[in-house]
């Protein structure tokens, strides 16, 4: 069963959306749900729903939660949408996973062709008894839209024992039980803010607190408060430490926390250390994909290595593979191969692209495209990405080859490059270098651009105007001559 506690619902809390418009007023706005409310809500949508797939406008509100829920409960895997999602970026995703309803908050107007789809609104007044039997655990759980280096993004067909398994592992390698209540404020249409941050509080029975965006002060009001985890990433974290060197209280709050865990991208050493020095508390980091979920984790009983993701996770075997294809057999922490996985934890499929599905697996194991080292007590330490063409900004991941597409779809683009570039606050920003047609447009417009047709943490952060671009013999664009 992937979430226990629904079956046999108590009044305990679920699930609670923090309103920081009214944290000085007592939290008037929070917005919540015990375990037997959301069942009465998750059971009457999961009566409404046709089959086949369906979209989820994903929102950080708990209608998202609900709608999620009662999809899972009906067996319906879900399609979750970035509610900042660009027309293009909307288009390719629906036409790939044709989903049959879109299931939103009611009043919210829906782009494109989500709304030309039939609709169900998420209305937390109507509530029904009794849950669907339980679904296979090989069923879909949900398609998640992840980039690769070139082309539209690639629907991540996840099962329902990849979750369960994946978030039982998680639990024994942060002793994390029912009695944790779990703060973050990541979006919910990835796999980090919304299977690790969601479903995880969830199948423990306990409680997830979301902060409805992600701000320090709401941080240190949970953790000095009901909160016992937060999850963030590395973003996050750098923002939470500059807060914590200007404000005492604010350390003094999160030092209260039994867990702080970073994902999504390398959290940098510095920041590791500056969180430290001001709270005491030294972050848990963790190492995943939206393919394989967790792979590695440092326990929360472990040693917290700066630039490292501890070990393998529970029932997800690893190795390193060199670039002759051959197995890295030895523990130095120096030998760097690329991550290969196995276990429950993988992912079904790319779905409708059987070439890429092909293309990830090696006699069996996925090809993560992480390259790494593994130190002779097993911990990982990554070290960079095959593919240069693949950014990870603020922990979304980006592949420079759709933002070089949607760049030119504009008339004034005549010659693109993109790549990413290291960024203090978000790891890589993304910058482009242009050869503008005539007119030359300007940067602003190409920036909004790409925001509008993709999703606005694709933008460009730079735009640079050249004169032509380094190229090969073969007329490749070189990037890494790039000014
Ligand atoms: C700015 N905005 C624009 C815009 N410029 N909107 C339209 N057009 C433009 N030109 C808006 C943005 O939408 C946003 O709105 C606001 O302005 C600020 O934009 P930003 O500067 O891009 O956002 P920022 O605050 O810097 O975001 C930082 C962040 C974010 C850390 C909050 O990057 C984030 O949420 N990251 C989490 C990524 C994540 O969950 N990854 C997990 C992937 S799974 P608004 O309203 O939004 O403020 C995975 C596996 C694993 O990786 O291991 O976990
Ligand atoms: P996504 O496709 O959005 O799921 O991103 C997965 C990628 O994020 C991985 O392949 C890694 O490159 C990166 N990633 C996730 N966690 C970490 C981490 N702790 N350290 C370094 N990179 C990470």
């Amino acid at each position: 069963m992937l979430l226990p506690a629904l079956a046999d619902p108590t009044d305990a809390e679920a699930v609670l959306f923090l309103d920081p418009a009214s944290r000085s007023s007592g939290g008037s706005g929070d917005r919540k749900l015990t375990y037997l409310e959301l069942a009465g809500c998750a059971s009457a949508i999961a009566s409404r729903l046709v089959g086949g797939r369906v979209a989820v406008w994903a929102t950080p509100t708990i209608e998202t939660c609900a709608a999620v829920v009662g999809a899972l409960a009906a067996g319906v895997a879900v399609v979750p949408i970035n509610p900042k999602v660009g027309e293009r970026e909307l288009e390719h995703i629906l036409a790939d996973s044709a989903p049959a309803q879109v299931l939103a908050a009611p009043g919210v107007a829906l782009p494109g062709g989500l709304a030309a789809l039939p609709r169900l609104d998420v209305d937390l007044s109507v509530r029904a008894e009794g849950l669907p039997a339980e679904p296979d655990e090989e069923a879909p759980a949900f398609i998640v839209y992840t980039s690769g280096t070139t082309g539209p993004p690639k629907g991540v067909v996840m099962p329902r024992r990849a979750i369960a398994s994946n978030l039982d592992a998680l639990a024994a390698a942060w002793q994390w039980t029912q009695a944790d209540v779990v703060t973050h404020g990541l979006p919910i249409f990835h796999v980090h803010g919304l299977v690790v941050g969601v479903l995880g509080p969830l199948r423990r029975g306990g409680a997830v607190h979301h902060m409805g965006k992600f701000s320090s002060a709401a941080a240190a009001a949970e953790l000095s408060g009901p909160a016992t985890m937060m999850f963030g990433v590395p973003t996050m974290y750098h923002r939470l430490a500059a807060d914590v060197e200007a404000d005492p209280e604010l350390a003094k709050a999160i030092a209260q926390a039994r867990l702080l865990v970073s994902g999504s991208a390398a959290l940098p050493a510095t920041c590791h250390a500056r969180i430290s020095k001001a709270t005491g508390q030294q972050i848990v980091e963790r190492y995943g994909m939206t393919e394989t979920l967790m792979n590695c984790s440092v326990r929360a009983w472990g040693e917290r290595r700066p630039g490292t993701v501890g070990t393998p996770v529970d029932g997800v075997s690893l190795r390193l593979v060199d670039d002759a294809g051959d197995v890295v057999e030895v523990s130095d922490d120096a030998t760097i191969g690329e991550i290969e996985v196995r276990g429950p934890n993988l992912f079904l499929e790319y779905l409708n692209r059987p070439d890429a599905t092909a293309e990830a697996m090696h006699d069996g194991w996925f090809r993560t495209g992480d390259m790494a080292t593994r130190a002779s007590d097993g911990y990982i330490r990554i070290v960079g990405r095959r593919a240069t063409d693949i950014i990870k900004s603020g922990g979304f991941k980006i592949g420079a080859g759709e933002i070089e597409n949607a760049l030119l779809e504009h008339p004034g683009v005549a010659e693109v490059a993109v790549a990413g570039r290291p960024d203090d606050d978000l790891g890589e920003r993304i910058v482009a270098w242009v050869v503008a047609a005539d007119p030359a447009p300007a940067a602003e417009e190409l920036i909004d651009h790409v925001a509008r047709l993709l999703t606005p943490h694709k933008r460009p952060r730079v735009v640079h105007f050249v004169d032509s671009l380094p190229r090969n013999e073969l007329g490749k664009v070189t990037k890494r001559a790039l000014p």
